[in-house]
């Protein structure tokens, strides 16, 4: 029988290339995000490629009720899900502390910790019944270090971070595995949300260096979901060559 991976944010970049790399290898998929005809488009194109079978649910993970109501409307063959991949994230400003905006720490704090946990608090309580499982939390360098008007955002992953070791304690006993991936700069959506719409700006994050592809987070996540069951691997971080750390590269 196939696995069931369910990705939260899997409309673009890390969570969409994790789809495509986890459908190649053979998983049925439950794929989620806001955006519906994203949604539709990966469904149609993941299920003709691969011959796996795609529920997607378009709901927001950082309401509690929504994300109970699609995740508990799943017919009953989806609901034992094998991987959970918390990967719906986004940083929203690179401000200093004191000019932060708070609507835009609201949104880190709800999407980055609290979506995690909600879907995190639904879907695991079967894999605890089922003494089996495996959670995929994507944190960050920012959750390994904090970087200049990077606090908010830094916290949200270092939270992360923190969570990951707690469920790994917890769920010990349940044989559930839990692994963090934690990447430095890949380039997706996630600059052009930071920086609100501002592609130029987004784009100068990447220029002069060969920064991570999406594809590359996918890999190193199939390669954790695929190890032998006796195999756990619990952290990797994964930077571009050219990166030593949060703001440190080396461009040409
Ligand atoms: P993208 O912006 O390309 O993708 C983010 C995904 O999260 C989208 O599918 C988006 O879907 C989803 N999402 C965001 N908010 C919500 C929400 N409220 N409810 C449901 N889904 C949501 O960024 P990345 O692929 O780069 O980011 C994926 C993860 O990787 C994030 O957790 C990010 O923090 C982390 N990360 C990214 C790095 C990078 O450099 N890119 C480096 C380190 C970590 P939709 O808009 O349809 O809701
Ligand atoms: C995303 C990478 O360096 O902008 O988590 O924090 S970084």
């Amino acid at each position: 029988m196939k696995k069931i991976a369910l990705i939260t944010g899997a409309t673009s970049g890390i969570g969409k290339a994790a789809a495509e790399r986890l459908a190649k290898e053979g998983y049925n998929l439950i794929i989620t995000g806001r955006r519906q005809r994203e949604l539709d488009e990966l469904q149609t194109s993941l299920q003709t490629q691969y011959g796996v079978d795609i529920w997607a649910l378009c709901f927001d993970v950082r309401r509690y009720e929504d994300v109970v109501d699609n995740l508990g409307s799943l017919p009953e063959r989806w609901k034992d899900v094998d991987v959970l991949i918390n990967n719906a994230g986004l940083a929203v400003g690179l401000n200093p502390i004191h000019t932060g905006v708070v609507d835009d720490w609201e949104r880190m704090i709800d999407t980055n910790i609290k979506g995690l946990l909600y879907v995190t608090r639904t879907i695991v309580p079967r894999m605890v019944e089922r003494r089996s499982g495996h959670i995929v939390n994507l944190g960050s360098i920012a959750g390994k270090e904090a970087y200049l008007n990077g606090n908010v955002y830094c916290a949200t992953k270092h939270a992360v971070d923190a969570l990951s070791k707690g469920m790994r304690l917890d769920l010990l006993p349940y044989g559930i595995k839990v692994t963090q991936i934690c990447p430095g700069a890949v380039e997706t959506e996630f600059s052009v949300i930071r920086f609100k719409g501002d592609k130029n700006r987004a784009d100068q994050v990447y220029s002069g260096f060969a920064p991570l592809a999406a594809e590359d987070i996918a890999d190193v996540i199939a390669f954790a979901v695929t190890a032998p069951d006796h195999v756990n691997i619990q952290d990797m971080l994964i930077m571009p060559k050219a990166q030593a750390s949060g703001t440190i590269f080396h461009k040409e």
